[in-house]
């Protein structure tokens, strides 16, 4: 059972590199990251219960501390629905964030000394006292809800009660606008309701699986790796629709390198075929779905003929995959992806791959999508919250009318002053998203943070954001705090409880603690009725029937379903939550905003000569760029490197290994150079890099300046109309053979 670091990397180097057609999807560890030594787990009578905030899928798991009580390991809780006992390389690795010696050590202030900006180390109560007085300053001045949040991760939730009780809703993640806004737009539209985290797709059943540029195995969204490869093992088909060769792409039985941003011409023609051939569901289109008569007509010259001309995939090819979908149905998934802000015309390519499902009849079907829940627990008690005078849709009144979160790129927009607007944000405050790294276009994000009046950022590393922030505020780790319980959705409901497993490092706190501080000195006492946390997580607990004390031994609690609704019954009469009660195939609520009611192709932008779209995506070992400087992770990778088919290189004479700096299509030139990698797996029109790698900032010792940032070379932004996502995949790169910055350096 005990296994050696050694081991820890050869497992982790499998889902790395080419992965060789029979090895597994992928490979799992135990959890042993931060010591050579492996004492047995009977030792260890102090573990403590945590939830992974690694990455969102927020595994639950155990964190074991040594004899010294050092954090020793963390492993998956076995009976956690979202992980089944096992944890991926990174969350197992989430030991590096704690132990991490660049992290943000105390509160910093921008001040002027000698006439120079610089940070200053303050005192919590000094830091604290300069970002309530001047949040209380934007709200005398223009109001509250000039104020927004930026957050993306657990301890935000406290800043989403602070905000809320200040006077503004203007609470938005990057999981929106720039990740998986589109699909829940298109679903909704729909299906009425959305697919939510983790998705509610049935791979474990599924008998057909259909990933569109949804990387699995790379992706490492636990569950669904897990289940992926039981599907596999099970002999389910997989169909990998991805311009790259990807590691879901080697696993599968079918792929289909798609020429990039032509999806929708393809999905058309499946549905074409579907339709034509009589393989839909009928009983299930006649019972449940609204359009279907409107859909056939229009999909009626989208042939197999007619997308190979778009796509560059064989007419043939698109039918046999289309026939194998059929024949698995209502057993086939066609995925809806996760990150799919890639051409602005995402919400209909969605849409489309909703209508493919909807036709396979395999929503709310055994091996397509079940129906998910959730135990929610309540809000600690409050008076209720002040009604805000306006919204962040006030700036752009009737746009996006679809979007069911705040736009992010939308109130950075709205940050930037124009002359026909009189309301502009004034007043960001920042926490746990890297902001320069996540929404392009970096320049927009810029010239928005230099409008602001203030900007708090609450982060645990020197990442580029804070170097922008007049006050940093340094939060501790997840292993070193409480937050709210995890309480999302799956098969069974669950809740999983976070509590520290040791104390703060430096001079660092939890969110929970630095909010209630925040909220006396802006006067918010009244919102805000507790002293402790724990006080707040037990009174919650006991709603629900358990305490605080229970679960800090159990760490995850299960329910049982409080509806019988996994899978629709046989002819099961079911009212949909749409403005016609029924699936949409045409969608009703699309046509009222002006939007086409069926999806349409249009195509895209081709780089030109000498040109590569630049794709990215994402790599076992790291989460974003939140992971780039974790000690366990640079371990497994310190890098990214620039896939370029052998072609392209023959063309441009590189070589593997070799350093090269990239020059986008509006001459924005990368600030590092990246490695070469020479492989067939990326077609001849495109380079692929892993995101989260070429930061800037120097106080991230082991990360900075490895690699290039896919981010600072997204200028070109395709906006969603529909939900205002930012589509980021039409960019296009040349090669820089010799250092651009050299004469910047030498004049
Ligand atoms: N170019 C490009 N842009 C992208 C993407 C891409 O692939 N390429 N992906 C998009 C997607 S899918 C998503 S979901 C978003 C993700 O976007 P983000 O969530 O912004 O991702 P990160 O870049 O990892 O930034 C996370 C920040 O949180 C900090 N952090 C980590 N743990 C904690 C904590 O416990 N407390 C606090 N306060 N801070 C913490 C990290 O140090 C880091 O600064 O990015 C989107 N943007
Ligand atoms: N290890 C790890 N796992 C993660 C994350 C992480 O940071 N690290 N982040 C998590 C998050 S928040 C998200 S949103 C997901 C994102 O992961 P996914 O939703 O699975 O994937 P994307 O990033 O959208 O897509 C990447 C894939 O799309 C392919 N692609 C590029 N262009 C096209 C195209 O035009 N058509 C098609 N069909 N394919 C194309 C790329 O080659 C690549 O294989 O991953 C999650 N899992
Ligand atoms: S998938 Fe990995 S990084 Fe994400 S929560 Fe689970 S263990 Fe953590
Ligand atoms: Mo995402």
């Amino acid at each position: 059972m005990n296994q050696t670091r050694r081991e820890f990397l050869k497992i982790s180097g499998l889902g790395i590199g080419g992965v060789a057609l029979t090895a597994p999807l992928f490979n799992w560890s135990n959890g042993a990251i931060a010591s050579d030594q492996n004492p047995a787990e009977e030792d260890f009578v102090n573990r403590t219960p945590t939830y992974c905030e690694v990455c969102f899928w927020k595994c639950a798991g155990w964190v074991y501390k040594n004899e010294e009580g050092n954090i020793w390991k963390i492993i998956g809780h076995d009976e956690d629905p979202h992980c089944n006992g096992r944890l991926c390389p990174r969350g197992t690795g989430g030991v590096g964030m704690y132990y991490d010696e660049d992290r943000l050590k105390t509160p910093l202030i921008r001040k002027i000394v000698d006439g120079k900006q610089q940070f200053v180390e303050a005192s919590w109560d000094e830091a604290l006292e300069v970002v309530a007085n001047n949040l209380n300053k934007v709200k005398e001045k223009y109001g509250p809800e000039c104020t927004a949040l930026f957050t993306h991760g657990s301890g935000g939730k406290f800043f989403g009660d602070l905000l809320r009780a200040f006077g503004s809703e203007n609470i938005t993640a990057p999981s929106f606008a720039q990740c998986r806004g589109p699909r829940e737009v298109a679903f909704l539209a729909t299906f009425g309701e959305i697919i939510a985290s983790p998705e509610r797709v049935d791979i474990r059943d599924t008998k057909c699986l259909v990933l569109i540029g949804s990387h699995i195995g790379e992706n490492m969204h636990n569950g669904q790796v897990q289940e992926m490869s039981d599907a596999i093992d099970k002999g389910a088909t997989i169909i990998t629709v991805d311009p790259r060769f990807s590691t879901a792409a080697s696993k599968s039985k079918h792929w289909l390198p798609i020429k990039p941003a032509t999806d929708i011409a393809l999905l058309l023609a499946w549905i074409h075929e579907i339709i034509y051939n009589e393989w839909y569901d009928k009983k299930y289109v006649e019972k449940y779905c609204y359009g279907f008569e409107e859909l056939r007509e229009h999909v009626k010259n989208f042939t197999p003929e007619w997308a190979y001309g778009i796509t560059a995939l064989k007419p043939h090819v698109i039918r046999e995959t289309a026939k194998e979908m059929a024949n698995a149905s209502p057993a086939t998934i066609i995925h809806p992806g996760r990150h799919v802000t890639w051409y602005g015309d995402d919400t209909q390519r969605l849409r489309a791959v909703a209508i493919l499902n909807a036709l396979l009849g395999s929503w709310g079907r055994r091996g397509g999508f079940y129906s998910p829940e959730k135990k929610s627990l309540p809000g600690f008690p409050h008076p209720e919250y002040p009604k805000p005078k306006k919204t962040w849709r006030d700036a752009h009144p009737g746009k996006y009318n679809l979007a069911i979160e705040v736009v992010s790129n939308d109130i950075c927009d709205s940050t930037i002053p124009t002359p026909d607007r009189d309301c502009n944000f004034k007043a960001w405050i920042v926490n746990g998203t890297n902001l320069i790294f996540t929404l392009p276009d970096q320049r927009k994000t810029l010239e928005a943070i230099q409008n602001l009046e203030f900007m708090v950022v609450i982060d645990t590393m020197p990442m580029e954001i804070t170097g922008y922030a007049d006050v940093v505020l340094p939060e501790c780790t997840y292993l070193e705090r409480y937050d709210y319980c995890r309480t999302d959705q799956n098969r069974e409901p669950s809740i999983a409880l976070r509590m520290p497993a040791t104390e703060p490092k430096y001079n660092s706190k939890p969110d929970w603690w630095i909010v209630r501080q925040l909220a006396s000195k802006m006067g918010l006492d009244n919102y805000f009725q507790w002293t402790d946390i724990e006080q707040v997580l037990d009174w919650q607990l006991k709603q629900v029937g358990s305490s605080l004390e229970e679960m800090k031994k159990i760490g995850v609690k299960k329910f049982p379903r409080a509806y019988d609704d996994m899978y629709f019954g046989e002819g099961e009469e079911i009212e949909f939550n749409t403005n016609t009660g029924k699936i949409e195939l045409y969608s009703t609520d699309l046509e009222a905003e002006g939007f086409d009611p069926m999806p349409v192709y249009t195509p895209h932008k081709e780089p030109d000569p000498g040109y590569y779209r630049l794709n990215y995506g994402r790599n076992p070992a790291h989460t974003f760029s939140r992971t780039a400087n974790n000690p366990n992770l640079t371990d497994l990778l310190d890098e990214n490197t620039l896939w370029v088919n052998p072609i392209v290189a023959k063309e441009w004479d590189l070589k593997r290994g070799q350093k090269v700096w990239l020059e986008n299509q509006d001459g924005i030139v990368s600030t590092f150079s990246i490695k070469v990698r020479i492989t067939e797996r990326i077609r001849h029109d495109s380079v692929y890099m892993v995101h989260g790698f070429g930061h800037a900032e120097k106080r991230l010792t082991r990360s900075y300046g490895k690699g290039v940032s896919d981010t600072e070379l997204i200028t070109n932004v395709m906006t969603d109309p529909i939900m205002g996502g930012t589509g980021m995949r039409g960019n296009f790169v040349t090669f820089r053979i010799d250092n651009p910055h050299k004469e910047e350096v030498a004049s």
